[in-house]
C-alpha cells in the first residue's frame, strides 16, 4: 500500500545550507525535500513538502492533511515553542504526527526546550541533523502500516 505523507516546515527553514551551518547543517531545504522524496520512493510512499514563514499557511495544510494524508512529519521551527493555533490543528488530524528538529532542542537555550506540538506528536526526532527527515519518512510508512483499518 502506498502512503501519501505531508512535510510540513516553518518560519525561516527556507535558508537552511545558507547560515549556521554548525547549527543546521550544509543542506538547502531543496536538498532536503530531494532527499525525502527518494526516500519515500523507497518506502513506496508519496510526498507533499510544504515550507512557509506564516503561521496560518502551516495550519492550512494542516487542515488539507486531514483529507488525503495518512501521516503528518512537521517541522515547525519557532512555532513549535510559541504556538497553541498549531497544536490544536493537529489534534484534528488523526493519523500519525512525527515532529522533527535538525537541532537538539533540548540542548540549546530554555525556551527551546519546550515544545507545543509535542504533546500531540506521535513521535520527536531531534538532533539528527536533516537526516532527521529520512528517519521520520521511514518511521512513518511503519507507522502508517500499523493504522488499524476498521
Ligand atoms: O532544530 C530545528 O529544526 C528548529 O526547529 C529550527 C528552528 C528553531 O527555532 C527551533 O528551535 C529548532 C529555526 C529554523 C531557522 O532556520 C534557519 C536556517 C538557516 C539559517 C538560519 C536559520
Amino acid at each position: 500500500m502506498s502512503y501519501l505523507i505531508y512535510v510540513i516546515n516553518g518560519p525561516n527553514l527556507n535558508l537552511l545550507g545558507q547560515r549556521e551551518p554548525e547549527l543546521y547543517g550544509g543542506k538547502t531545504l531543496r536538498d532536503v525535500e530531494k532527499s525525502c522524496i527518494e526516500t519515500a520512493k523507497k518506502y513506496n510512499a508519496k510526498l507533499k513538502f510544504f515550507q512557509s514563514n506564516a503561521e496560518h499557511d502551516l495550519i492550512d495544510w494542516i487542515h488539507a492533511s486531514r483529507e488525503e494524508a495518512n501521516g503528518v512529519i512537521i517541522n515547525p521551527a519557532a512555532f513549535s515553542h510559541t504556538s497553541v493555533a498549531i497544536l490544536d490543528a493537529l489534534t484534528l488530524f488523526e493519523g500519525p504526527i512525527i515532529e522533527v528538529h535538525i537541532s537538539n532542542i533540548h540542548t540549546r537555550e530554555n525556551f527551546r526546550h519546550h515544545s507545543y506540538v509535542s504533546q500531540k506528536a506521535t513521535a520527536v526526532i531531534a538532533g539528527f541533523g536533516t537526516e532527521g527527515y529520512n528517519i521520520a519518512i521511514r518511521k512513518m510508512t511503519d507507522l502508517c502500516g500499523q493504522l488499524k483499518t476498521s
